[in-house]
């Protein structure tokens, strides 16, 4: 491996931020993009509600739709929805490789692209516990990830914004492991296993985190590797917060794009595919100190 010394200092830190990413022109596209996906998401979950048929079912029959999580309780309202660029070639062609001619300046090596999202965070809508995207990605091959969180609208305090730890690296605890990577050591915090907390961050290690907001205008970007601890708090503005999270891998650990979402195609009821999807039922539950 070749890596930049740039490379080695995002790693160091396992964010940075890219303000004024995308120009107003390319911001304006990814929001004329977010309308036409949109569209077809809220399409889907019409389909299945009028045929009354289980997302698990809709998506052994539909193996390469884009696959869409509506809110709880709100069968008809997106939630998020995925596998973008493989149902919007157009999204490929802009969104996707600008970012992944960015990472390979920054880390003088190729990347695939992994997984691809975008989370609505409708008003009112869930708040995501702390938790390291490795912890989901594990079982898939590469060892180690970069996400791209595009901004669509202006990610704020008020509307749920992400938070970063700053200490995690630094973090002396008996409940980690340490997973070896071309970027030294990095830290995997004990988690939840099974249940509605699968995933989270254990309470004992959440505390001793060091939370940083990160506010985003429209069209910023934070890239930020899947050791980093993340989390975000429920909207409690009156409008969507819409960020895309666009996910990586260096080359040399193959192309798994097609076969994750085969994969979550086939098995979409298995908990490893549902870590920390939050709802707007759920956010408000737990903003009034209530058992979601
Ligand atoms: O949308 C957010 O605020 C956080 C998203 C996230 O952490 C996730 O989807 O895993």
């Amino acid at each position: 491996m070749n890596s930049t010394a740039a490379a080695q200092a995002f790693a160091r830190r396992g964010y940075r931020a890219l303000p004024g990413f995308l120009d107003a022109g390319e911001t304006q596209l990814l929001a004329a993009q977010y309308g036409h996906l949109h569209a077809h998401a809220a399409g889907i979950l019409l389909r299945m509600r009028t045929a009354s048929t289980e997302a698990a079912d809709f998506y052994r029959a539909h193996p390469g739709e884009l696959i869409v999580v509506p809110e709880r309780d709100q069968p008809l309202e997106v939630c998020r929805f995925e596998r973008i660029a493989q149902c919007l070639p157009a999204f490929r062609e802009t969104q996707v490789e600008k970012i992944r001619r960015r990472l390979q300046d920054l880390f003088g090596e190729e990347f695939f692209l992994f997984k691809d999202k975008c989370n609505l965070k409708s008003p009112g809508g869930g708040a995501f516990p702390a938790h390291q995207d490795i912890a989901a990605y594990d079982s898939f091959g590469p060892p180690y990830h970069v996400t791209a969180a595009v901004a669509l609208d202006a990610s704020t305090l008020e509307n749920g914004c992400m938070e970063v730890a700053e200490n995690y690296l630094a973090l002396q605890s008996d409940q980690r492991e340490l997973n070896a990577t071309d970027y030294g050591a990095l830290p995997l915090f004990h988690h939840e296993n099974g249940g509605p907390r699968n995933g989270d961050i254990l309470d004992a290690v959440q505390d001793r985190l060091d939370w940083r907001p990160i506010e985003m205008a429209a069209g910023d970007v934070l890239l930020f590797d899947s050791y980093l601890p993340h989390r975000s708090a429920p909207n409690r503005s009156g409008q969507p917060r819409r960020v895309f999270f666009l996910t990586f891998n260096p080359a040399r650990y193959g192309d798994h794009y097609a076969a994750y979402y085969r994969r979550k195609s086939e098995d979409f009821g298995n908990p490893m595919f549902h870590v920390s999807t939050p709802t707007r039922h759920e956010a408000l539950h737990q903003a009034a100190g209530e058992p979601s």
